[in-house]
């Protein structure tokens, strides 16, 4: 164990009451001087470690990181997240994730990043990851289901990472089916869902998790300056990151577990409940063609069903959804 670490989950923990340096010597069975050679640590860590008379050490700020003790100090789940990969930087989190799972990383094991240096959406488009401002994650899960069961997991993302903004910013974001997660038209997170399977079923589904946080409108690639928000620019203030992955970790095992347990149907019900292309004029641009028509609901599969003028209804399976 890294003493440090555990120094710093330890304050944390005790919030604002400062705790003695000789508790901490006995708790961890080290000397009072060898506490503060690891508060001095910390405070080269970037953490503002206040010494209060007589009171001892407490911590006053911590540094806006992501590192996999720090998410999991007050971590409320059983399974995900109980093992964080964590990295300053990478080409995508997706790739990790996959490389973790082929070697037989555990169910609900997260691998997070602070900056991606190829991060993606669908069918390899980009993904801009400005470094520490976003939550860039993918999570991977074992569900024995059928490999045709996958889709739906993105619509369960969706919901956790929608109710996981509520609580943590109070903000009521929608959800654009299949995977986006916007403010107005704007788009603030993408969740991008892929497989490993093999006759017996799916080996590994890793769920890779985009969330703008505490961008800035020039932070971001000029690309996507106009069609992009951050949980920052709609609430008008900065938001903790490591809450809000601890809360989307949170949400992710209540909704994975509902679904594994319950089936789709409590799913949808949430899923529409907080969808923005239900009941809307849409256009759908799928691989092959292009359909317009009005968005009637997703069937117990998760298949968007759109109606065409001529009454036909189609479903979709896979497309770029614009509201009209
Ligand atoms: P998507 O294909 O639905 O959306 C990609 C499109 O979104 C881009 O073509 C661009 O127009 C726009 N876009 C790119 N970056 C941003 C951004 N930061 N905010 C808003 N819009 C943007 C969505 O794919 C799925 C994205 C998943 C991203 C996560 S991050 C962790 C994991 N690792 C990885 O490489 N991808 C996933």
């Amino acid at each position: 164990i890294n003493v440090t670490h555990e120094l710093a989950t330890r304050l944390l923990a005790a919030g604002t009451e400062p705790v003695s340096g000789q508790q901490l010597a006995e708790e961890f069975g080290v000397s009072r001087t060898a506490i503060w050679k690891h508060m001095k640590e910390l405070e080269a860590m970037g953490y503002e470690i206040e010494s209060v008379r007589k009171k001892g050490y407490r911590i006053n700020n911590s540094p806006d990181s992501l590192e996999a003790f720090l998410v999991q100090a007050g971590l409320k789940t059983k399974k995900i997240g109980q093992r964080i990969e964590y990295l300053e930087q990478c080409a995508s989190t997706q790739i990790v994730a996959h490389q973790l799972a082929q070697e037989g990383a555990p169910d609900g094991t997260a691998v997070i990043s602070e900056l991606q240096t190829e991060g993606r959406g669908r069918l390899m488009r980009k993904w801009d990851s400005a470094k520490g401002q976003g939550i860039w994650m993918s999570i991977i899960l074992r569900p024995e289901l059928p490999p045709h069961k996958s889709p739906q997991f993105t619509l369960v993302a969706a919901v956790a990472i929608v109710r996981a903004i509520q609580s943590v910013t109070g903000l009521d974001a929608s959800i654009k089916w299949p995977n986006d997660i916007l403010f107005g038209t704007k788009k603030a997170t993408g969740i991008l869902t892929e497989l490993q399977s093999d006759a017996d079923g799916i080996q590994a589904l890793i769920i890779g998790i985009g969330v703008n946080v505490n961008q800035e409108r020039e932070d971001f690639d000029a690309e996507v300056q106009d069609i992009a928000t951050s949980l920052r620019l709609e609430s008008g203030q900065p938001v903790n990151r490591r809450k809000l992955v601890q809360e989307i970790l949170h949400c992710l095992e209540i909704y994975t577990d509902m679904y594994i347990e319950e089936g789709f149907a409590p799913l949808k019900e949430l899923w529409e409940g907080h969808s923005a292309t239900i009941g809307k004029a849409v256009r759908a641009r799928m691989s092959r063609e292009t359909l317009e028509g009005i968005a009637e609901g997703i069937t117990e599969d998760g298949v968007l069903q759109l109606r065409t003028a001529d009454g036909k209804v189609h479903g979709i399976y896979s497309a770029d959804i614009e509201l009209k």
